[in-house]
Formats: structure tokens, C-alpha cells, sequence
């Protein structure tokens, strides 16, 4: 039985159940309890606060967690990351309120700077060599300067909307991050077995996400051309149609290049594209 941690609500919560859902993982009962078992397949799912995930993952306590990796860093515990999983997107960042004048980082020097990242601050900072004062405090970073209780802040953003109604401007982006699958170093054989069976169904399930499958008609003349847009996941399908020197050909499209492809395509000669969302992709 593997143990996974998720965040029990909260900005993760969402993508995480969807995640184990798309992976064909259903649970027995929702978040109401500490945790729930699924029936169909062997891992058992801990809600907690994601400040607690990466600690309780390095205990051993949960064997893999679904976590923020800013989080993760912050609390700078010796545990690896499995999968980077694409949601909960936001940058940790330095801002000061919109009047300041900011022409580079050494304007931080000697600055109060308020946050709830002081680890990962106080390491940026170091490798700038620059001299502030971190004040820690554990919420609504935001107002701190209005209030008079720092010169600057650093914060998660997203929109970018907070910062805005607070009279504030981004000037430093410490950090991109994104949800990750954290894991415990000491997992044994049975687990990593099970890990790796999850970590299959969470690749097919995001490359799936990543692609698109194309269905399109084509004089044969272009075909050539259409296959130098069209790589498919070992080459394309193409079928003759009933009409003289026209084909239909199958393939899979990056959700990247879609749109390139589609005007390509187009200039290409093809009629009828059709396209369709991929459930799952195992390559
Ligand atoms: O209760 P618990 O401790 O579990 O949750 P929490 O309140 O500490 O965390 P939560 O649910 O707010 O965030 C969980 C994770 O989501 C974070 O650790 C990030 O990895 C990720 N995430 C993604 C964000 C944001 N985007 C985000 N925008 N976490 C917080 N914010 C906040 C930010 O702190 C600021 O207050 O949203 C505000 C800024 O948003 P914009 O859109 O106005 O820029
Ligand atoms: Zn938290």
C-alpha cells in the first residue's frame, strides 16, 4: 500500500483529486476524513495541510505527496521530486510599493522585506550578495507595507491582481513553480513498484493532455508535405479515400504547435480537419 498526501483544501485540492481520478484511482470517501483508501488500487490518501506535506513525506509518514515545490523549498527537506505536474502554477516574487523607484537588485539592500518564504529569500539573497532584513510573518503579506511594517514583500503571484490592488509592482521573480510529486528516499521494492505503476498512468493521462489526435483529408500530391507537419507518435495513418487521388490520413499534434499546424495544414490543401481530445496516451 503507498501512501500519498494531498492538500486536504486549498488551491491543490481540486487538481490533485481530478489528477487520481483521471488516473482511475477512486476513493472511498472524500477529504471529510484523514484519510481514505482506494478500492482500486492499492494507495491510501492522506488530506492534510501542504505545509505539513513535506515533512510528513521525509518522516516516511505518507510515502509520495502532492505539494507546491515552493513549499517544498521552503521547508528544505531531503526528498525527491517524481513528476512535475503542470498545475498550481504561480512565481515567487519580490515587489515594492509602486511609487518606489526600482532600477536593480541592489536596491534590496538594506531594505525590510516581509514574507512567509524566509528560507528561500534568505538564500536568493545570499546569492546576490545582497544585505536585507527578512521579516517573517505567516500571512496577508501583501499589506505589509501599507501598513508600515516592511519596505517590500515577497510573495506568491499568479494574476498579479493582488499585488495590484495593494499598490504594488513585481520587480524580482525568485521562483517559478508548479505542483509537483514529491517522494520519500527510502521507499521499499513494493512501494516503488506501485509508484511506478502511478507514475505511468500520471505520464499517459499529461502526455495525453499534451496532444491532440487530427483526422484530415488531403490530395496526394501534398501528402509528402503534410507528413513533414505531422510526425505521429511513429508515423502517420493514411487510408485512400473512395475519390480518385485523395487520402485521409490519422495523426497526433502537439497542443504547442497546434494552431501553427492547422494554418499549415490549410496552405497544404487539406479539407475536413477534425480534431479530438486524447484520454490517454502510453507511447
Ligand atoms: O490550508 P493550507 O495551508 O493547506 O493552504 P494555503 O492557504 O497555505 O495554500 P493555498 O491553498 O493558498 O496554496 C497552495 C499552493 O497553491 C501554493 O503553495 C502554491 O504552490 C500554489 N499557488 C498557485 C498559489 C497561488 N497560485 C497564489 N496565487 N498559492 C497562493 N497564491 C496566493 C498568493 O499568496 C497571493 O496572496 O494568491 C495571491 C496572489 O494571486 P494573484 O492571482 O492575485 O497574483
Ligand atoms: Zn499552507
Amino acid at each position: 500500500m503507498l501512501k500519498i498526501a494531498i492538500q486536504k483544501s486549498g488551491r491543490l485540492y481540486e487538481d490533485s483529486i481530478k489528477l487520481l481520478k483521471e488516473c482511475g484511482i477512486e476513493l472511498n470517501n472524500g477529504n471529510k476524513q484523514l484519510k481514505a483508501a482506494a478500492f482500486n488500487f492499492p494507495i491510501e490518501v492522506y488530506f492534510l495541510r501542504d505545509d505539513d506535506i513535506p515533512q510528513y513525506v521525509y518522516d516516511g509518514v505518507a510515502d509520495i505527496g502532492i505539494v507546491g515545490e515552493n513549499v517544498l523549498l521552503e521547508k528544505n527537506k531531503n526528498i525527491d521530486i517524481a513528476y512535475r505536474l503542470g498545475f498550481g502554477r504561480c512565481r515567487l516574487s519580490i515587489a515594492v510599493p509602486k511609487a518606489v523607484q526600482y532600477n536593480s537588485i541592489e536596491d534590496l539592500r538594506g531594505l525590510k522585506i516581509a514574507t512567509t518564504y524566509s528560507t528561500i529569500l534568505q538564500q536568493y539573497l545570499n546569492d546576490k550578495n545582497i544585505e536585507a532584513e527578512i521579516h517573517e510573518i505567516s500571512g496577508s503579506v501583501e499589506i505589509a507595507p501599507s501598513i508600515g511594517l516592511a519596505d517590500a514583500i515577497c510573495d506568491l503571484v499568479s494574476s498579479g491582481s493582488t499585488l495590484f490592488t495593494n499598490g504594488l509592482k513585481e520587480v524580482e521573480v525568485i521562483l517559478q513553480s508548479e505542483a509537483v510529486l514529491s517522494v520519500n528516499k527510502n521507499l521499499t521494492t513494493e512501494k516503488r513498484l506501485i509508484l511506478d505503476k502511478l507514475l505511468l498512468r500520471i505520464n499517459s493521462v499529461k502526455t495525453a493532455k499534451n496532444n491532440k489526435y487530427i483526422l484530415l483529408n488531403a490530395p496526394n500530391h501534398q501528402l509528402k508535405n503534410i507528413f513533414s507537419l505531422l510526425p505521429g507518435m511513429k508515423s502517420p495513418t493514411v487510408v485512400p479515400l473512395v475519390e480518385e487521388g485523395w487520402s485521409s490520413i490519422q495523426s497526433v499534434v502537439n497542443e504547442n504547435d497546434f494552431w501553427d499546424v492547422i494554418e499549415k495544414l490549410k496552405q497544404f490543401e487539406a479539407e475536413g480537419i477534425i480534431v479530438i481530445p486524447i484520454e490517454k496516451m502510453i507511447v
